[in-house]
C-alpha cells in the first residue's frame, strides 16, 4: 500500500476506466478489496504486468477518500465521488443521456444541464488524477462513455502522453447523435486520444461522419486531423474497430474440468431433465431484448409449437442500475410475462420459465453454458456481447445452438450463429424453434467454425492491437519533424 508521506509515483502506463476493477467490500473485518473478474480485466492484466501498471477508477462506494494501493501487481488509484455526483454524472448523464442515446433511443434519453454539469467536473478530476501519476511519455488508455471528455483534457494538461480511448458500447448514427445538446464537445472530448476504437467499423464511421457535420473537419480513412482551441497543439487522431473479446482459452479449461462437467449435469437433473433447454445470460437491460425473448418463448407454448415438458427456458438476469426509472420498468415486465407464461404452461412437475435475478460466480456460469442446449441473445442493440462469445468457449463438446441478434457487435464475427431480428417475434420465433429442432451435424459444424474463430480472437489479441497500434501512432507524432498543422 503506497501512503500519502510517500513521493507520488509515476508510471508509463495507466488504465482509466469509471469503475476499478475491484469491489470495496465492507462486510469484512477489517474492509477488503475483491478483484471482479471481467472482460476488462482479464484483456488488460496480462499488459499490466509487462508494464508498470496504474488503473484509475471509481472504487464503488460514495462519499469515501482511498488512498493509492497495490493489488495483484496492479497500482490502483481511487478517484472519489459524492453522492449528488454518483446521481447525476454516473446515474444520470452516463446511464439516463448517453447509454439510451447511443443505444438507438430504446428509451428516451434524458437531457439535464445539472447532470452535464456534473459529468464535466468528474472527468476532469479522473483527468487530473492520471495526470498526476503517469510518467513522461507513458501510455494512457482511457475506457467507455463515462470519461468521453477525459482524453482532451488529458491532452491539455499532459501533450506528451500517447492517449488511447475505448468504446465499448456503439456510437450512434449522427440522426440519433445530433440530438444531444453538447455532441460537439463530446466529439472534441473523445478526439484528444491518438487512437479512438470502437467495437464495429460501424461505429468508427458513424463517429467520422459526426465530425464531420458535427464539426465540419474533415477526415481521410481512418484519420482526423486536430487542433485545440488556442492552436498551438495539434494531433493526428485515428478512429477505427478493434472488436473485443474473452479469455476464450481459460475459459476453455474451465469448461472441460470434471467440476463443471458434472454440475452442469446436476443442472439439467435439478430442472427436471428437460429435453431441451434454452438459456439467457444478460444484466438486466433494456437493451438486451429479453421481454422480446421471453415473449417469443411463451407464444411458442401457447402455439403449442412447443409442447409443455419438452422446453425449459432459464432466464439469469444480474441485477443492475436498479435506482433508474426504466430499469424498475424492464424488471417489473420481465417478471410479469415471465409469471403469466408460468400460471399458465407450468405443471407440478415441469416449469416452463425459471427466472433468477442475480449474479453467479464464473464456475456456475460455466457450468450453466455447458448445460444449455440453446442460448438466446437478442439484444435490441449492443456494443458486442460477450455471453454470446463466452457460450462457444465453454462448448467444448461443439454442441449447442446460438441464437445471435443482428444487432450486437458479436453477430460480425459469430457469422455461423442462427440470426434474428429481435423485434420481428414472429421471425423470432421461428429461429428459436430452428435451433431446438437442429440437427446434431449442423449444431456441430456451426459450433466448430465459431470456436475456430475465437481461438484466434481473444482479448489479449484485443489488446495488443489496441496498445501496438496505439504506440505506433504515438512514436510516430513525437518523431515528426514538422510543426503542428496550421
Ligand atoms: P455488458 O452490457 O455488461 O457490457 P456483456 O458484453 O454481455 O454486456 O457482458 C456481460 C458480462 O457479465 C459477461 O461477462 C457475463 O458473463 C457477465 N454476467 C451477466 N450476467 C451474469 C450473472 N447473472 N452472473 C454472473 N455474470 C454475469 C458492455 C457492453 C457490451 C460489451 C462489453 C465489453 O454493453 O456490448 O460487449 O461491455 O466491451
Amino acid at each position: 500500500t503506497t501512503s500519502t508521506d510517500h513521493p507520488t509515483p509515476s508510471f508509463d502506463f495507466v488504465v482509466m476506466a469509471n469503475r476499478l476493477p475491484v469491489d470495496r467490500d465492507d462486510s469484512q473485518d477489517p474492509p477488503a478489496w475483491k478483484t471482479s473478474p471481467g472482460g476488462l480485466v482479464t484483456g488488460v492484466a496480462p499488459v499490466m504486468q509487462e508494464r508498470t501498471g496504474a488503473w484509475v477508477g471509481w472504487a464503488g462506494a460514495v462519499d469515501a477518500e482511498f488512498e493509492p494501493f497495490d493489488l495483484d501487481g496492479m497500482h490502483l488509484v481511487p478517484v472519489p465521488l459524492s453522492g449528488k455526483e454518483f446521481e447525476r454524472y454516473y446515474e444520470g448523464f452516463s446511464n439516463a443521456t448517453l447509454w439510451p442515446l447511443y443505444h438507438d433511443v430504446i428509451v428516451h434519453p434524458e437531457y439535464h444541464r445539472t447532470w452535464w454539469d456534473a459529468y464535466v467536473r468528474v472527468n476532469e478530476r479522473f483527468a487530473r488524477r492520471a495526470a498526476e501519476i503517469a510518467a513522461p511519455d507513458a501510455t494512457v488508455w482511457v475506457h467507455d462513455y463515462q470519461l468521453q471528455l477525459v482524453p482532451q483534457m488529458l491532452r491539455d494538461l499532459r501533450p506528451d502522453l500517447a492517449i488511447g480511448f475505448f468504446n465499448h458500447i456503439p456510437f450512434p448514427a449522427w440522426e440519433i447523435f445530433a440530438q444531444l445538446p453538447w455532441r460537439a464537445q463530446i466529439t472534441r472530448g473523445m478526439l484528444g486520444a491518438d487512437l479512438i476504437g470502437f467495437q464495429r467499423p460501424a461505429d468508427a464511421a458513424n463517429f467520422r461522419r459526426a465530425v464531420r457535420i458535427g464539426l465540419g473537419r474533415p477526415t481521410k480513412d481512418t484519420a482526423i486531423a486536430v487542433q485545440d482551441e488556442s492552436g498551438a497543439h495539434s494531433h493526428t487522431s485515428h478512429a477505427r474497430s478493434f472488436p473485443i473479446s474473452i479469455d476464450a482459452t481459460s475459459l476453455d479449461e474451465l469448461a472441460r474440468s470434471e467440476r463443471i462437467i458434472a454440475r452442469a449435469a446436476e443442472i439439467r437433473r435439478e430442472l427436471g431433465d428437460p429435453e431441451v433447454l434454452l438459456l439467457g445470460v444478460d444484466r438486466l437491460d433494456y437493451t438486451k431484448g429479453i421481454r422480446h425473448r421471453i415473449k417469443a418463448f411463451g407464444e411458442l407454448l401457447d402455439d403449442g409449437a412447443i409442447k409443455p415438458g419438452e422446453a425449459t427456458l432459464v432466464q439469469i438476469a444480474t441485477p443492475s442500475r436498479e435506482r433508474i426509472d426504466q430499469y424498475r420498468k424492464i424488471r417489473h415486465d420481465v417478471e410479469q410475462s415471465v409469471g403469466r407464461i408460468n400460471g399458465e404452461h407450468s405443471t407440478l412437475d415441469h416449469q416452463a420459465v425459471h427466472y433468477f435475478h442475480h449474479s453467479y460466480p464464473r464456475d456456475e456460469m460455466a457450468a450453466y453454458y455447458l448445460a444449455a442446449d440453446v442460448m438466446l441473445v437478442t439484444a435490441l442493440r449492443d456494443g458486442m456481447n460477450l455471453v454470446a462469445k463466452e457460450y462457444v468457449a465453454c462448448r467444448t463438446d461443439d454442441d449447442g445452438a446460438l441464437v445471435l441478434s443482428e444487432f450486437t457487435g458479436a453477430a460480425e464475427q459469430l457469422t455461423q450463429a442462427v440470426m434474428v431480428n429481435p423485434y420481428d417475434i414472429t421471425g423470432l420465433k421461428a429461429k428459436i424453434l430452428s435451433a431446438v429442432r437442429m440437427p446434431p451435424a449442423e449444431r456441430s459444424r456451426r459450433m466448430k467454425a465459431m470456436r475456430r474463430k475465437l481461438r484466434t480472437d481473444d482479448v489479449r489479441t484485443w489488446s495488443r492491437n489496441f496498445l501496438g497500434t496505439l504506440d505506433d501512432l504515438a512514436d510516430t507524432r513525437r518523431s515528426a519533424t514538422v510543426p503542428a498543422l496550421q
